[in-house]
């Protein structure tokens, strides 16, 4: 159960970590999404390190329909419940699934960035990332508390490293090196076993600050959750690939609900059926 102290921690920070949220039978759900997903790659498959030491840091995200366990570890596993819970809401519904590999010698890693800017919603949403080995420090992500509260929204880097998606555009601003002076952000880095999970907040600062290639591969689930409130709305040209795919495959249609088939309500407070896009 998620408790006042670690709502209190999420609003404040922007991030908490959850240990031993998912036991050993989710961790191998989720070990096989990420493994069906790796044999079967759908539209939205990259390799983030294609120009540089291609098939070392590579993903994809709205899996879930053409793969059976990220289809369970979504509908079935906690996340939906822990982070309705911990981001205080009536009901949760999906943004995406998404799986990433960082194999040994990645060069590519995720650049400081806030999730928000990527996706095409409004409202109060949230980020759950877990590894499926242990990660230490300079491993993981780095967290920059507090920063979902600065409000400054930065223009999506690019996860390849070339650089901003668009032009600074409109209140979008270039995000900056914040590893300069890294202390004054209140930065933090959690050490995670399998099963530990960080829950962030849309607009809070992360990224991957260690420039070494890792020593040892891992598997990361980064799982996208809004409350069932969200809005889809476009965010600018960085984003169209996805737009396209939203309207014209899904019918998503701007300032309505951010739902549909493939983004379905899955978990309600009150206990309504998961699974629904009512
Ligand atoms: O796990 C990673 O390499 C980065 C994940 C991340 O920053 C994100 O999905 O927003």
């Amino acid at each position: 159960m998620i408790g006042p102290d670690l709502r209190r921690a999420y609003e404040t920070d922007g991030v908490v970590c959850l240990r031993q949220a998912f036991d050993a039978g989710w961790l191998t759900v989720a070990s096989d999404a990420i493994e069906q997903g790796r044999a079967n790659p759908g539209p939205m498959y990259i390799d983030y390190s294609a120009e540089t030491a291609p098939g070392t840091y590579y993903g994809d995200f709205w899996t879930w329909p053409q793969v059976p366990a990220m289809r369970s570890f979504i509908f079935d596993s906690p996340a939906a419940r822990l982070v309705g819970e911990v981001m205080g809401v009536a009901s949760v519904m999906l943004v995406t699934d998404n799986w990433l590999i960082r194999e040994a010698g990645a060069v590519n890693r995720a650049p400081w960035h806030h999730d928000a800017p990527y996706f095409d919603l409004d409202g109060k949403w949230c980020v759950l990332w877990m590894a499926l080995e242990p990660v230490g420090p300079g491993e993981g992500i780095v967290v920059l508390k507090g920063s979902h509260r600065w409000g400054r929204t930065f223009m999506p880097e690019s996860f390849a490293g070339t650089g901003p998606k668009a032009e600074p555009h409109e209140s979008y601003e270039r995000t900056p090196d914040f590893a300069r002076d890294l202390a004054r952000h209140d930065p933090v880095e959690y050490s995670l076993e399998p099963g530990d999970c960080l829950v962030f907040d849309a607009f809070t600062v992360h990224g991957v600050t260690n420039a070494v290639p890792p020593k040892h591969g891992s598997r990361r689930l980064t799982m996208r959750f809004a409350d069932g409130d969200a809005v889809y709305r476009r965010r600018g040209p960085w984003t169209l690939e996805m737009t396209e795919f939203l309207e014209r495959e899904h019918g998503l249609v701007e300032g309505g609900p951010y739902r549909c088939e493939l983004l379905p309500v899955l978990w309600s407070r009150d206990g309504d059926a998961a699974g629904s896009i009512r």
